[in-house]
């Protein structure tokens, strides 16, 4: 494979930008639609929708929804769904909880106090959306398009953001998806196989599956857990490394309770008694790996004893792993991972789970890696324009990248600092589309100050969170239960039986209510404000999915008339295609003064009297972004912080005091939570879900509840490679009745 590092090669190799269709090619819409596909009425005004597709995280299952008298009493997974089948979360189920939360967004506010502390005034469309146009004009002349930056995340947020990227011009996008979640793991695997890898791992057919990190059952997205559990029910070993008794290492063979951030080196050991012990795939390795000799060499310092002695692990365990996993070869599901911005040393970590895949001949094979993406449909949005590379803050002037390996967009770090400094230029202008930028992104008193120092904010969201607060104009969207806007595809989740693909379109179940409006509503009010009327793609949502659905060759139309879902035949995911290459070292990388070969790089340790924290997910929570949901609150409504028991008893802690937190660099939470006593935690780290302990008193139910994370990650650490963050290189001590606790060594 050529692996050709430039910016554009990179997007089009890596097909991480949307596809984009020439208007020319797409049949317009011929009408407009309504919802309400499947019309089974009950004797009480019941009737039952299909078509819905769920946000309330970013899996996307296919949804059906109960009314009554019009309004929306149940969802449940849609019949025809062959990824998530009748099946929805906890969360999925208390989407309606959203939908019809009090506390949402309701009309175009306008702050007419401070950033921060904000006083809002309800205003009319016209006046809200003519304001936003006018203040972001005002810096685009003032200080080029260039001046303005948008952090978007979500189904709706793509269509502004490339409004902004590509008719207006700014290169200043950071997607919490790429910079904050997965950006560094698709790099990875890119710069091995050549494609991002999704997480299609076939477990319902593995005889192992090895998750690093990966706390899957508490991490939730239905087919994958489904996925997950059939292989577990069919017998395959189950290998979890995490410093945690997650859920995941509860059900685990082996549970790798290893130190935190020391997870390359445990990879390099695993890959290289495979080799000295021709444990691998030779004849994989002969037809498609490129580069094994340098390969070979680079990581053979990587002696059982010497990662065990790094990773804090008994070298007996390592090997047993490397074992277990060259026996079960190539039915091996190693997870790519999605959540990967852990310390910033993780696209070398990634590299070696792409690597130790193709070690043991796991792609394409039954159990393995398989591809995962439905069939091809459109991407209508803004036309696509060259801005060159000028004003792009990754390149200087010769077009050499900081972060030559970024995925699409610019480090969130580099707009931040050219916001704050003003060099190379002022950025003054700030659009936040479905992302809460403080409580997602590391150092969240930085990105205050980098809101504050802007001429003009706006918002928009579906519920008041510690972002909004930050507006100067706040827009109510509708939410995903109100309308239309995604095209999504797949296959299904087990391939044990045939191989089926689908294409789903998001139809709205309810009417919106209140003032609400929609992301081409909005969008294309801004352009025509700021001049670009001419550049508007599409004059509706309905026209936009209408159009991405012929490209496959149907339509809202016939998709209503199949409830939502179209299904068709699927592609063999075993046959692997004859150029698939595994580049085990990477010359390419190594050019751009990267190892070429996956290497360890240590982090940061534990200070003393510190510990370090860890975070993750809980099943009945996404984000920040389900805290004032009641449903999910009062299943969970705060999140308790893991101690390891012999610490809590040294410390004198009970399991259900109360404590708040300091860390190294003086931050203090703003709330308190309860401890968890448990053996299931290391000594030198603590754990807490993210997402908890929102500042904004709007949020009536979420508000104060828990701790934030984010709050107390404040030491920030970027990857090397991609220019995406590293979160874990942050240490705390935990406060009693205002008593500051040092952690024993
Ligand atoms: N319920 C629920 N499900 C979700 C989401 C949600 O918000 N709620 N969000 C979705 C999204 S967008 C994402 S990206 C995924 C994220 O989910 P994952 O990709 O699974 O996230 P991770 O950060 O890998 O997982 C956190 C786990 O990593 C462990 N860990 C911490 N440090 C280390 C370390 O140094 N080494 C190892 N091996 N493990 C470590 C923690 O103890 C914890 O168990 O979840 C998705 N699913
Ligand atoms: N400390 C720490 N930081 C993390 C993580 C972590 O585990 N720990 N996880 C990282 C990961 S994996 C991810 S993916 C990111 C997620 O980061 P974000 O996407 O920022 O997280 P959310 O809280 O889900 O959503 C942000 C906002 O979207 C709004 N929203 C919801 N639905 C809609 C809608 O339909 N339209 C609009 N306009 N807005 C909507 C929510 O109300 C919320 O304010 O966070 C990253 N940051
Ligand atoms: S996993 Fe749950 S929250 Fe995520 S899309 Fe599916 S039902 Fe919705
Ligand atoms: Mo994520």
């Amino acid at each position: 494979m050529a692996f050709n590092v430039t910016r554009r090669r990179f997007l089009q190799s890596a097909s991480l930008a949307a596809v984009s269709i020439p208007l020319s090619k797409v049949v317009s819409a011929e009408t407009s639609f309504t919802p309400s596909p499947l019309e089974a009425k009950g004797t009480l005004n019941e009737e039952k929708v299909a078509g819905g597709i769920c946000e309330m995280c970013f899996w996307r299952c296919q949804l059906v929804g109960k009314k009554r008298d019009g309004r929306l009493i149940k969802l449940e997974g849609n019949p025809k769904s062959i990824d998530n089948g009748t099946s929805i979360c906890a969360r999925g189920n208390a989407g309606i909880k959203l939908l019809y939360d009090p506390d949402r967004l309701k009309y175009p506010l306008k702050n007419v106090g401070e950033r921060g502390k904000p006083v809002w005034k309800k205003i009319s469309w016209d006046e809200a959306l003519k304001e936003c146009s006018t203040r972001l004009k005002t810096v685009v002349d003032k200080y080029g398009p260039q001046g303005i930056a948008v952090f978007p995340h979500g189904s709706s947020a793509k269509y502004p953001m490339h409004f902004f990227e590509r008719t207006v011009g700014t290169h200043n996008v950071s997607e919490a998806s790429f910079y904050q979640c997965r950006g560094i793991r698709d790099m990875a695997y890119v710069a091995t196989t050549g494609k991002p890898p999704g997480e299609k791992v076939d477990m319902p057919n593995a005889k192992a599956i090895l998750l690093v990190g990966s706390h899957i059952g508490e991490n939730v997205h239905v087919s994958h857990v489904k996925a997950y559990i059939k292989g577990l029910q069919r017998g395959a070993k189950l290998i979890v490394v995490d410093p945690r008794y997650s859920a995941a290492a509860a059900k685990s063979d082996i549970w790798v309770k290893i130190k935190p951030g020391t997870d390359t080196a445990f990879l390099l050991a695993i890959m290289n008694y495979l080799v000295k012990n021709e444990k691998y795939d030779v004849d994989f390795i002969d037809e498609h790996g490129e580069g094994f000799d340098e390969f070979k060499a680079g990581i053979s310092e990587w002696t059982l004893e010497k990662a065990a002695k790094e990773c804090e692990l008994d070298p007996k365990q390592i090997q047993e792993v490397a074992d277990l996993l060259a026996d079960s070869a190539p039915s091996v599901s190693i997870h790519p991972g999605r959540h990967v911005s852990w310390y910033g040393n993780d696209f070398q970590r990634q590299r070696s789970l792409a690597c130790l895949t193709g070690l043991l001949g796991a792609y394409y094979s039954k159990g393995g890696w398989v591809p995962g993406k439905g069939p091809k449909v459109g991407g209508v949005s803004w036309a696509k324009h060259d801005h060159g590379l000028e004003h792009n803050l990754n390149y200087n002037e010769d077009e050499e990248a900081k972060y030559p390996l970024h995925p699409p967009g610019t480090p969130t770090e580099l707009i931040r600092d050219a916001a704050l400094t003003g060099k190379p230029y002022p950025i003054k202008g700030c659009v936040m589309w479905g992302q809460n930028p403080i409580q997602t992104i590391p150092g969240p008193d930085k990105m205050k100050d980098v809101l504050k120092q802007m001429d003009f904010v706006m918002c928009v969201d579906v519920m008041p969170t510690d972002a909004t607060m930050y507006a100067d104009i706040l827009l109510p969207e509708v939410s995903y239960l109100e309308r239309y806007d995604l095209v999504k595809t797949g296959t299904q989740w087990d391939f044990s039986e045939k191989q089926q693909q689908y294409i789903a379109a998001r139809f709205p179940l309810v009417e919106p209510m209140f003032e609400r409006k929609d992301q081409i509503f909005i969008t294309n009010a801004i352009a025509e404000g700021m001049g670009y009327k001419d550049a508007i793609p599409v004059k509706t949502v309905e026209e936009m999915v209408d159009k991405n659905l012929k490209v496959a060759g149907l339509s809202l139309d016939q998709l209503k008339k199949e409830d939502g879902i179209h299904l068709q035949d699927g592609k063999d995911p075993y046959t692997m295609p004859e150029d698939f290459e595994v580049l085990f070292y990477n010359e390419d990388v190594e050019d751009l003064g990267f190892p070429g070969v996956p290497t360890y790089i240590p982090v940061d340790q534990v200070p003393g009297g510190y510990a370090r924290l860890l975070y993750g997910r809980v099943p009945v929570h996404t984000f920040n972004r389900t805290q004032n949901n009641t449903w999910l609150h009062q299943a969970m409504p705060e999140n308790p912080v893991w101690v390891n028991d012999q610490v809590a008893a040294k410390l004198g802690l009970k399991e259900g005091d109360q404590v708040g937190f300091i860390n190294s660099e003086g931050a203090k939470s703003r709330t308190t939570t309860s401890v968890k006593v448990t053996p299931g935690m290391r000594k030198d780290c603590v754990y807490m879900a993210h997402g908890y302990g929102s500042a904004n008193p709007l949020m009536t139910v979420g508000v104060d509840a828990g701790v934030d994370d984010q709050s107390l990650i404040t030491k920030i650490s970027v990857d090397p490679e991609t220019g995406a963050h590293g979160m874990r290189n942050n240490f705390v001590k935990l406060i009693k009745d205002g008593k500051v606790l040092d952690i024993p060594a």
